[in-house]
């Protein structure tokens, strides 16, 4: 029998510094809402879904810094989340900054989770591509400081068999390194889930900012036909606090073709009925890895340095 996922992709509008997280929360709710009438089944929310983009400002203050992380999930705010989801049977893909403790130290993390359809958490990613820069660089107009609040994931490119399927997770500038998506392709994954909020305006490089949508999607479409999956984008979009950031989440089929994309930049539910088993039209043939791929010659792809 054909193995049908309702995919459900939740753009978010932009959330301001003082926006609290149960705002956010009804908002997720109600795109949840709009999905459940669409008899989505999973719904991709964004990167750092519970806040504003914080890392675009450099905080002094490690208390107003502490005050944008999650120390629990589910927590107080998100706890009506889950609850939503288990009452609909839909699962979930959640961004959120984490400040957890392992084996007595203090880490953070930029994190994504899954929750599966009644609510429980299971499985877990935390971005491993941080971009930006970790200094203060007043000469910019917004910071981007991810690599001065985020340690790299320690989790690896995990995948998960939940909802009939084989799931992958990553963050946003993750999408645009292949890696990321050939680690989760060599585990077979057939949808791969992407948070993202990407600004307009890239500082070191403003000359790329008219091509900001198109790289993002050259990244999901092209992620997905070389792994031969289901790739599913969703934005924070629209101006933040100041920053224009894009929107664009859409579906990417295995082919590489996009089937549905948010017209808007502000909240925004798409849906699509994916066919898991075109992932193996792709896996097969064309990218079939057992047969094509040529691991030997690839030995400088996990060398430490590069140099130009
Ligand atoms: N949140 C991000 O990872 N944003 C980056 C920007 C800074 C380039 C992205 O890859 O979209």
């Amino acid at each position: 029998m054909t193995r049908i996922l309702n995919l459900g992709v939740a753009q978010l509008g932009p959330i301001a510094r003082d926006e609290s997280r149960s705002s956010a929360v009804r908002r997720m709710i109600e795109l949840m809402e709009q999905a459940h009438q669409q008899k989505v089944e999973l719904i991709v929310f964004p990167e750092l879904a519970l806040t504003t983009f914080f890392p675009r400002w450099y905080l002094e203050d490690p208390d107003e810094l502490e005050a944008f992380f999650e120390t629990e999930m589910p927590n107080q705010a998100t706890q009506p989340l889950f609850d939503a989801a288990a009452r609909m049977g839909i699962g979930f893909y959640l961004g959120y900054a984490e400040l957890c403790v392992e084996n007595g130290q203090r880490h953070q993390f930029n994190t994504s989770i899954l929750v599966d359809r009644s609510g429980i958490i299971i499985g877990k990613y935390r971005k491993i591509h941080l971009p930006g820069h970790s200094e203060h660089e007043p000469e910019r107009p917004f910071q981007h400081l991810e690599k001065r609040y985020f340690e790299t994931g320690n989790l690896g490119f995990p995948a998960f068999d939940a909802m009939d399927a084989k799931l992958g997770m990553c963050i946003c500038n993750d999408r645009r390194w292949p890696e990321t998506f050939r680690l989760l392709g060599l585990k077979g994954v057939e949808i791969v889930m992407v948070g993202y909020n990407t600004p307009v305006h890239y500082p070191p490089a403003p000359q790329m900012d008219h091509l900001q949508d198109f790289h993002n999607h050259l990244s999901l479409q092209a992620g997905a036909y070389q792994n031969g999956t289901w790739v599913a984008g969703a934005a924070k979009a629209g101006k933040e606090e100041g920053c224009d950031l894009i929107g664009g989440s859409c579906i990417v089929a295995p082919s590489g073709e996009i089937m549905v994309r948010c017209e808007t930049l502000g909240d925004e539910l798409i849906s699509w009925s994916c066919n898991l088993d075109e992932c193996r039209e792709i896996q097969d043939n064309i990218f079939n890895f057992s047969i094509h791929r040529e691991p030997q010659e690839y030995g400088a792809l996990s060398e430490v340095t590069h140099k130009r």
